[in-house]
């Protein structure tokens, strides 16, 4: 049954591993499965058809024959159940691998979305200044604890998994801020996902997606 993502038709990093879409590119590399991007407008994501896949009006989205999914923790989740490569064979440990997956999404990413959208969408506000160190380090505590429990190992329960795929995913988000370099394992951690073939596929197949497109004006 073929699998029909959805994207920006403008991405605003100019299809440079931000979006969502990523991660879900990723994981259906990593377990071989072939799919299709259909790529959306802004305005389209907010019109009926859209919405009717996705209720906030956002990419991406995940459709095979009638099954339609939205939210990339249960897109992934969804494809590393019925595949081979994304979850252990076994029980406890397939357990805290979706742990993981949680964590990415519901511990790890809120105070980096904070972050991004304090710098990006409240960077011109009078209080900006004093209120972003605060963002920062909540950041930053979120990071310490991370990186304690990482340590040196090479993934974050023995083999990679969707839970190292949703977690890398989610901080590369501050790759660019520096915040992220203040932890080296943290860093090292994403260079590894990053240099996993599935994911230089998935990366290779995003870029191309935008080449000789403008960024969102
Ligand atoms: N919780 C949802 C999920 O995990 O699927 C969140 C989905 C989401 O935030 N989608 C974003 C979206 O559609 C795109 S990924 N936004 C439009 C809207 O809400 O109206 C977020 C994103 C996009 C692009 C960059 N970038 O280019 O820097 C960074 C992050």
């Amino acid at each position: 049954m073929t699998i029909t993502i959805t994207a920006f038709e403008q991405s605003p990093d100019g299809g440079k591993e931000l979006a969502r879409d990523t991660r879900v590119r990723w994981a259906l590399e990593e377990v071989g499965e072939p799919y299709e991007v259909r790529l959306v407008s802004f305005r389209a994501m907010k019109e009926g058809a859209h919405l009717a896949l996705h209720p906030f009006g956002q990419i991406p989205t995940y459709q095979e024959g009638d099954l339609a999914l939205f939210e990339t923790g249960s897109i992934i989740l969804h494809i590393a159940e019925r595949h081979a490569g994304l979850l252990p064979d076994e029980p406890q440990a397939r357990a805290r691998a979706t742990t993981w997956m949680f964590a990415a999404v519901n511990t790890v990413e809120p105070p980096i979305l904070e972050f991004a959208n304090a710098k990006l969408l409240e960077g011109d506000k009078p209080w900006s200044r004093e209120r972003l160190p605060l963002v920062a380090d909540r950041v930053r505590d979120r990071f310490r604890q991370l990186s304690a429990r990482l340590g040196r190992a090479g993934w974050l329960d023995g083999a990679f998994s969707a839970g190292d795929l949703m977690m890398v995913h989610v901080l590369q988000r501050l790759k660019p801020s520096g915040l992220l370099d203040e932890f080296s394992n943290l860093a090292a951690y994403v260079a590894r996902g990053e240099a996993r073939p599935a994911y230089q596929r998935a990366y290779a197949a995003q870029a191309a997606a935008y080449s000789g497109k403008p960024p969102p004006g």
